[in-house]
């Protein structure tokens, strides 16, 4: 049963409350950024169906894109709930799906208005939006992170000025390239009738780069136009990210990665192992192993062996090394290789 083709719901920005629904990370979580295989999405706008390649074709029916992180790992697919389907919804790989930009799209006006440059069709040319709305008898297309196994995330704050602010369980869903027919533009953004439009994703506006980015926090699910500016095939790369709570009981993934809050990088590996050697045979670590706020000042940490005492007897020996031995290449989540 796919929940978020269950909880169908229409969105426009102004209505989506981002708001906090547990505290920031605390100084006792090892959380670490995690990141999907790059995931290309097709659509077509007007092509020609089937397509041998894309067999599956998406149109008319609410459909979302599915980006979640669950017990078994990234879990990206197109969800679609089309009645003609036996139960009544689908749930198909990315690559088999063609999400279809039929007629009902089409969108001429002799003047672009004021402050929707950002999708890049020119006055008086045809272009194609998938409207975040149902209804128009063009694809309605959101994304979905409703199955996410919350339990396993850490909160964090993307920072980001459209609304991702504040410490939530967030997933960054970030376009990475755009393929599709000669001096085309894509775009991505939610509109209400009086506010100005928010845009997420415009390769008319600075092609990708660091802001092609949209945000969505896990159990939610929200709806987008799409823009298009030519017919024809379009090859969309997402990478999807989040902010994972590593396994408490791998007490030996000590070595921090990157940003302050996150600890870990949920494997107990050589890196982990440099920092017990770095601090071998040192004493007065004012040990308290895998509890202990090392890594930032603000929490009060003052550990001059960096959490290398795993077992909390004051110095970095044989003990904490016998430790790490014991959970080398262990690893905290599910998406790990082996
Ligand atoms: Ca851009
Ligand atoms: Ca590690
Ligand atoms: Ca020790």
């Amino acid at each position: 049963m796919n929940i978020c083709i269950a909880k169908a719901i229409r969105l426009s920005v102004l209505a989506v409350a981002f708001t906090v629904t547990s505290s920031p990370i605390s100084a006792q979580d090892k959380c670490t950024l995690i990141s999907s295989d790059i995931t290309t999405f097709y659509f077509g706008v007007e092509t020609p169906i089937p397509d041998v390649n894309h067999p599956i074709t998406i149109d008319f029916f609410h459909t979302d894109l599915e980006v979640a992180f669950t017990q078994t790992g990234w879990d990206i697919a197109v969800a679609s709930d089309d009645p003609d389907s036996p139960p009544g919804e689908t749930t198909v790989e990315p690559a088999e799906a063609l999400l279809y930009i039929n007629s009902n799209a089409r969108i001429n006006l002799s003047f672009i208005p004021n402050g929707f440059e950002f999708i890049g069709a020119k006055p008086g040319e045809t272009f194609w939006v998938l409207p975040q709305s149902e209804g128009s008898g063009a694809l309605p297309l959101g994304l979905c992170a409703e199955e996410a196994d919350i339990s396993r995330l850490c909160d964090w704050d993307p920072n980001d000025y459209r609304g991702a602010n504040t410490a939530d369980r967030w997933f960054e869903v970030k376009a990475i390239a755009v393929i599709g027919p000669a001096d085309a533009n894509f775009s991505m953004w939610q509109a209400d009738a009086i506010h100005p439009p928010v845009v997420f994703v415009s390769t008319a506006e600075g092609g990708i780069n660091q802001d092609d980015v949209f945000y969505i926090s896990a159990g939610s699910h929200s709806h987008l136009n799409w823009g298009f500016t030519k017919p024809g095939l379009y090859e969309i790369d997402f990478q999807i990210s989040t902010v994972y709570k590593c396994d408490a009981a791998l007490i030996a993934d000590i070595a921090p990665i990157g940003n302050e809050f996150y600890r870990g990088n949920c494997i107990v590996d050589f890196d982990d192992f440099a920092l017990i050697a770095l601090h071998w045979l040192e004493t007065g670590c004012g040990g308290q192993g895998e509890a202990l706020d090392w890594i930032n000042p603000a929490f009060g940490g003052t550990d001059s062996c960096e959490g290398a005492d795993l077992d909390g007897n004051g110095e970095v020996g044989v003990g904490d090394l016998a430790i790490l031995a014991e959970q080398l290449f262990h690893c905290g989540y599910p998406g790990c290789g082996p």
